[in-house]
């Protein structure tokens, strides 16, 4: 494990000791151990891509100049909180898509005497961001900015949650609004906010800069977020879930993927009537019918060009901005996840 991941993890038994010695609250044993075992369970299993991204960035930011232990202590609260909003929202995304398995575990509303606890902690997970943030940011200048960034993130994710799932309707299945912008419009808000703009917009807050001043940086993050979320849709169906850590439900869900956006553009009429009737069917029978047909079509090649392209245009994007140490961030997100397996 890398010295700078070991710090963060440190960081993350600190936060969570404060939180189960929350003054507001008199926890009983019982209920001390439901949160610890709920934390543990949902917060640290994951890649802590979005994260460590926060220390990287802040540190990229000041020039490698060094950093305080004070400065890595913070920026590593701010990549928690954004493990914690990540918990919550995968905590209930995963009942919205009746999900089986997330980070290589049953997902945690399956887990025997939790079920629909699992909502409630979640709305445990999200309170538990606001008051971190108090514990460690109060009397700072950039306090209120935090809140107001993290607040509008939210709105925004769940804005985006909520077309991914009214796209869906039950006796509505319509293939036929499914169409790039869509697709884009969905992606863009659900994950791209949180998982790309948001861990830069920490660092740049952290480091005094307004927010107001970096349109062109959230506008490449934005960018970089709906590749991501085009390469989840592809590994959804095409991942090892044994690397992945979850199993796909997106054919069965009728989600509106780039996939079957994909499919839809270069099938026939005969192949066309095939999808309109597997897809966003329950049973296998059905699933591996759309799984043939995306083979018949070469999704996978069609998604190999849109990679390749993808990650050309951000590279050239990224060239053209003028900040040496912007660039370098944004370059080293990308680096993360360009034909990522995971
Ligand atoms: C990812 O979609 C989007 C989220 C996890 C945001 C959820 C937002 C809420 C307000 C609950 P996904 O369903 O494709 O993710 P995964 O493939 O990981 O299940
Ligand atoms: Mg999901
Ligand atoms: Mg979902
Ligand atoms: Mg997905």
């Amino acid at each position: 494990m890398t010295d700078l991941k070991s710090t963060f993890l440190n960081v993350y038994s600190v936060l969570k000791a404060e939180l189960l010695q929350d003054p507001a609250f008199e926890y009983t044993d019982v209920s001390r151990q439901w949160i610890e075992r709920m934390l543990d369970y949902n917060v640290p299993g994951g890649k802590l891509n979005r994260g460590l991204s926060v220390i990287d960035s802040y540190r990229l930011l000041k020039e490698w100049k060094e950093l305080t232990e004070d400065e890595i202590f913070l920026a590593s609260v701010l990549g928690w909180c954004i493990e914690w909003l990540q918990a919550y929202f995968l905590v209930l995304d995963d009942i919205m898509d009746n999900s089986v398995t997330r980070r290589g575990q049953p997902c945690w509303f399956r887990v025997p005497k939790v079920g629909m606890i699992a909502v409630n902690d979640g709305v445990l997970l999200r309170n538990h961001i606001p008051r971190m943030l108090k514990n460690h940011f109060k009397g700072k200048p950039y306090y209120v900015d935090l809140l107001d960034l993290f607040n509008e993130v939210e709105f925004q994710t769940a804005s985006g949650q909520m077309i991914d799932l009214i796209t869906t309707i039950e006796g509505e299945k319509d293939l036929s609004k499914y169409a790039l912008s869509l697709h884009r419009r969905i992606v863009q808000y659900k994950t791209a906010y949180y998982s790309f703009y948001l861990p830069v917009a920490c660092a740049l807050v952290m480091s005094g800069e307004d927010l107001e001043n970096h349109t062109v940086v959230k506008d490449t993050l934005v960018q970089m977020g709906i590749y991501f979320q085009v390469q989840d849709d592809y590994l959804d169906c095409f991942g090892d879930p044994e690397t992945i850590g979850k199993v796909g439900t997106d054919i069965e869900d009728f989600k509106c993927s780039w996939l079957v956006v994909k499919a839809l553009e270069l099938c026939n009429e005969e192949q066309k009537k095939l999808l309109h009737e597997a897809y966003g069917k329950p049973d296998l029978e059905n699933v591996a019918k759309v799984k043939a047909l995306y083979k018949e079509l070469d999704i996978e090649g069609v998604f190999a060009e849109y990679e390749s392209q993808s990650y050309a245009e951000l590279n050239a994007t990224i060239e053209a901005h003028p900040s040496k140490s912007i660039q370098a961030v944004l370059k080293s997100f990308l680096g993360k996840i360009y034909k990522r397996q995971k």
